[in-house]
């Protein structure tokens, strides 16, 4: 492929490739600007000449106009006429798809009643979400507030069961408590249609919104403390894994909370995870508390906690699990510190990509949705087809609930269906029950095929957009709270250890121990105060490290490269060797502090 350099342009221009103006393969730095050849589906997406379809067109982008006359053959205008579906952000264009296309589908097959309400314009344009989930105790509240580092209205700690509510922690002007009854009549926020489940629900669900930095860029859902026990659930009032998972469904990250402390999975959570299953791509798992047990005690927990997700879970072992201790209290144990704090490093890192990938997992439910739309619509019409016109209604009704599974294996062998695309069986069989089978509608391959179209085209075009979003965003989008605490200077990792060590001493550090290493180069035979290569060898093979770690040793510590060491550099041979068998990592070069103090160079 031949690589143009192209004219510099300014950063702010979207780079789309002119031929297509969709793929931006070629595009991706303003510095680069390559000849390349669109892909052919997007080729045939975005020329209506016929033949320009399927076919792939190479072209040199280097000469193309740039920047504001990028497009200056062709006016917006009479490319939005021509094109009536080239949306200006992913979440207009979601939100058009899922109006035009999938929506009908939905509608005429009553999807709303049976598994997820019809979605709404703040379901699209919404901050990133995080939902936390765990059984009492395990710090979900603490937590929250270890990441925005300050109370916010509304929230109860304490070592006795609190949390009761739903609360959903946003950003808001003044601080202040929104309840349930009023959040979902508010057609900015998300949460209408939680209206569905009613007032038992509502009274224990509340928007506790204050001017937090954090919450600029994500929401985060608090959620009750999980006990053990039938009777829970009961005295709810409402169905709280059905509400989890209407939250699981529109939310970007589920952190699932454990106390390492008192690990056990009560039946309700273990219930509520399994409610989760068609979002596992969105669950994080938390061992809290950890710095409260010792290592030995850390490693057994662990173990249990993945044999038990194991059981809940189909794939536990590509589930993240974070462990530490998170919240900015002292260590009870501090043992662990180093591994805490790389992990807590680790989890900031994700919450901070949410809201880079945010575009993508709203494609990706919305994709998950239509699949479920469309089972939906099949096993709808068929039980429509199996339908008396007029007598023995009720009995045929009663028939088609118990053999549902079987309906089930039809639909997935006439229309090659996976299995794990239909909706629980039970679930649906319960849903059912309540449903007149007379006014469900027949098939419509016509509204089949509009959603077809929708995943097999559309979304790849979005898909192409999703990835300019991406790149135009900044990679550290959450700010404030815990995510501008930092490690650097003299908190970074291995700061001060390893080669690190004496990095702040005016003193050579090698020079401590120089004494002894002295005694030992007097033996090597030195010629003019330096030993040879082959004299160096014999004693630094005694550290049983490989030679080719012995090698790089002897290039970091030869600093003159006259290929002989003196007493100097030997010392400081002998200090590298003593580095990595105390299990630290060499340099890549010298660091100044290490450099022997009569070979500085002094300005
Ligand atoms: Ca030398």
């Amino acid at each position: 492929m031949q690589v143009v350099r192209g004219p510099q342009l300014p950063p702010y221009v979207l780079l789309l490739c002119p031929s297509c103006h969709l793929c931006s393969e070629a595009f991706s730095s303003p510095a680069r600007v390559r000849s390349h050849a669109c892909p052919p589906q997007l080729v045939s997406l975005s020329h209506s000449t016929p033949s320009a379809r399927g076919e792939v067109r190479t072209h040199a982008a280097a000469a193309s106009p740039v920047s504001g006359s990028m497009f200056s053959w062709v006016s917006k205008d009479a490319r939005r006429k021509k094109e009536p579906e080239l949306f200006q952000t992913v979440a207009e264009g979601l939100r058009q798809l899922y109006a035009q296309k999938l929506l009908p589908l939905e509608e005429h097959y009553r999807f709303h009643e049976f598994h997820s309400p019809a979605l709404e314009d703040a379901d699209f344009d919404n901050k990133p979400m995080v939902l936390l989930v765990g059984q009492y105790s395990t710090g979900k509240t603490t937590f929250i507030r270890h990441l925005i580092e300050q109370d916010f209205p509304g929230m109860r700690i304490g070592p006795e069961p609190t949390t009761d509510s739903f609360i959903a922690v946003m950003h808001g002007p003044t601080e202040g408590v929104v309840p349930g009854n009023a959040l979902v009549v508010d057609p900015r926020r998300p949460f209408r249609k939680l209206n569905a489940f009613g007032n038992a629900f509502l009274n224990r669900f509340m928007c506790a919104q204050l001017p937090n930095p954090v919450l600029d860029s994500i929401s985060i859902i608090d959620t009750p403390g999980i006990l053990s026990g039938e009777k829970q659930r009961i005295s709810r009032g409402y169905d709280f894994a059905a509400v989890l998972e209407w939250f699981a469904e529109r939310v970007d990250r589920i952190i699932l909370l454990f106390d390492a402390h008192k690990l056990d999975i009560s039946d309700e959570f273990s219930e509520v995870i399994k409610a989760l299953k068609n979002h596992e791509d969105k669950i994080r798992v938390v061992l809290n508390k950890a710095d409260q047990i010792e290592t030995q005690q850390l490693m057994r927990v662990y173990g249990a906690l993945m044999w038990s997700l194991g059981k809940i879970i189909n794939t536990p072992e590509v589930v993240r699990v974070y462990i530490g201790s998170f919240w900015s209290h002292p260590l009870l144990i501090p043992d662990n510190r180093k591994l805490f704090e790389a992990e807590e490093q680790d989890l900031f890192k994700d919450i901070q990509s949410l809201p880079r990938n945010a575009a993508l997992r709203k494609l990706n439910d919305l994709i998950k949705r239509a699949r479920l739309a469309k089972v939906h619509a099949y096993i709808i019409s068929s039980l429509k087809k199996e339908m008396p016109n007029v007598f023995g209604k009720e009995s045929k009704k009663k028939e088609l609930v118990n053999n549902l599974g079987e309906i089930y294996q039809k639909i997935e062998r006439e229309h090659q269906i996976s299995p794990g695309d239909f909706p629980s069986l039970r679930k649906m069989q319960e849903l059912l029950q309540t449903q007149d089978f007379s006014k469900f509608q027949a098939l419509k391959p016509k509204l089949l095929d509009t959603v077809d179209d929708m995943l097999a085209n559309d979304i790849a075009r979005l898909m192409v957009m999703v990835r300019q979003e991406e790149s135009l965003m900044p990679s550290q989008v959450v700010k404030g709270g815990a995510f501008d605490g930092t490690m650097n200077g003299p908190f970074g990792h291995g700061y001060g250890e390893g080669a690190g060590e004496g990095i702040d001493d005016v003193e050579w550090v090698v020079g401590k121990d120089k004494p002894t290493y002295d005694e030992i180069f007097y033996t090597l035979s030195p010629v003019n105060g330096k030993i040879t290569g082959a004299n160096a060898k014999k004693e630094m093979v005694k550290s049983k490290l490989p030679n080719t770690v012995l090698g790089k040793i002897w290039k970091l510590a030869d600093v003159d490269r006259d290929g002989l060491l003196d007493d100097e550099e030997f010392a400081l041979a002998n200090h590298l060797i003593k580095v990595k068998l105390e299990g630290h990592e060499l340099p890549a070069d010298l660091p100044p502090h290490l450099v022997p103090p009569s070979k500085r160079r002094h300005e």
